[in-house]
């Protein structure tokens, strides 16, 4: 099967609204890269996404781990993700029964309930196919029933390994090429370098140039 472009499928007539806006920025910003910056301090986050912004097509906030979160802090965000065309992703994953996560989201069952209080509000949600973790019981039959859309994939480094608490890393190459996904989402291996733009702009370009390998490969 041909492997269209991220421009391709984003004009597709049955692309989510949100997912059209994604694939559009990978394509223009010419990035697969979503960091996930996952800092306990606001200021810091705010510095990551306004350095990281001109190269990432996504940032992934955990804002329930933020020491000091306010809501000023979601509003400077929303301005940097103008500011550098990205999109924000808040990793609050639900895994409850539909009434719990109802009153956790506001609305009826899970996906149906995300929708209704999401879609007014231009929201998307995404549904996990599997995890990184070691021993992760989201596999088979779960796995494949998971329709695939855009396809994000994180427990992403150079270096591939683990970090001694259980994740399990794989490389950007592996992931978009083998893994066929198309979106690598990099925390540490970005985050904990001393120059996290040099960093970033590694991943990027590694992102990238595998999809355009995947791209030459399938068509
Ligand atoms: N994440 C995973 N694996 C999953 C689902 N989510 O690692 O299966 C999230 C983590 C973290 C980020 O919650 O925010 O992706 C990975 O960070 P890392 O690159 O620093 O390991």
């Amino acid at each position: 099967c041909k492997e269209l472009s991220y421009g391709s499928r984003a004009a597709l007539p049955d692309t989510h609204p949100l997912a059209a806006r994604l694939l559009k920025i990978m394509e223009d910003k010419k990035t697969n890269l979503c960091v996930s910056a996952d800092v306990t301090r606001s200021e810091e986050l705010l510095e990551v996404a306004d350095t990281l912004g001109p190269v990432i097509c996504m940032l992934k906030t955990h804002v329930d781990i933020l020491q000091d979160f306010t809501a000023d802090v979601a509003s400077s965000l929303k301005e940097l993700a103008i500011k550098h065309n990205f999109l924000i992703f808040e990793d609050r994953k639900f895994a409850d029964i539909g009434n719990t996560v109802k009153h956790q989201y506001e609305g009826p069952g899970v996906l149906q309930g995300l929708g209704a209080v999401g879609k007014p509000l231009g929201h998307g949600c995404l549904l996990i196919a599997q995890m990184s973790s070691q021993g992760s019981l989201a596999t088979g039959d779960y796995t494949q029933a998971v329709p695939s859309l855009v396809h994000m994939t994180p427990g992403v480094q150079m270096q591939t390994g683990g970090d001694g608490l259980g994740q399990q890393y794989s490389s950007p190459e592996d992931v978009i090429c083998t893994k066929g996904s198309d979106i690598i989402i990099v925390g540490r291996g970005i985050l904990a370098s001393s120059d996290r733009l040099r960093a970033a702009e590694e991943y990027k370009t590694a992102g990238w140039e595998a999809y355009l390998k995947k791209l030459s490969q399938t068509s």
